[in-house]
């Protein structure tokens, strides 16, 4: 099974928020591989990473970090394949900084940046899957299937206070 999606993240204890992407990929069956990449701490494993991307078979990377959260943007500058950034809660200025990290790159080098926690985590698995979805046939289908179980559970329960 060869990986189509790198979930990277710049810290054991952003898992929290990213295990919810991977939760979400898994529901899928978006095969993933995860990492721990530093973008401070493991400076020349992000490089290789992200450099040897593409000949491993991956297709997707979603990068999640907070703070001073340069994982994305330095992802996205080391390959061609689309990179999903995901801004994840810090305890000092509650992800802020985090998304303003991520979201303002400069013209050339784009990432695509979700919501702050754990709606990010979960968003960059479906747009994830989405993007895949054009090539494969079973993802589409899986994510059709999560988007009209999620509308029919709303349906299904209208009244708040129940
Ligand atoms: C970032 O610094 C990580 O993505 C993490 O969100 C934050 C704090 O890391 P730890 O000090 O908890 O390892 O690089």
């Amino acid at each position: 099974m060869t990986a189509k999606v790198g979930v990277i993240m710049g810290s054991k204890s952003d898992w929290d928020t990213m295990r919810h992407c991977c939760d979400t990929l898994e529901k899928l069956g978006v095969e993933f591989e995860t990492k721990v990449v530093s973008a401070h701490r493991t400076p020349d494993l992000l490089f290789s990473y992200s450099e040897t991307a593409d000949e491993r078979g991956l297709e997707v990377i979603i990068a999640g970090a907070g703070g001073a959260a340069h994982l994305p943007g330095m992802c996205a500058a080391k390959t061609h394949l689309p990179v999903l950034g995901i801004p994840v809660q810090s305890s000092m200025l509650s992800g802020v900084d985090s998304l303003l990290s991520i979201v303002q790159m400069p013209a050339g080098i784009p990432t695509a940046t979700l919501a702050i926690g754990k709606a990010g985590s979960i968003n960059a698995a479906l747009l994830a899957a989405s993007i895949l979805s054009n090539k494969y046939p079973d993802i589409k289908e899986a994510l059709l299937a999560f988007r009209a179980n999620q509308t029919q559970t709303v349906l299904d329960n209208p009244n708040p206070a129940e």
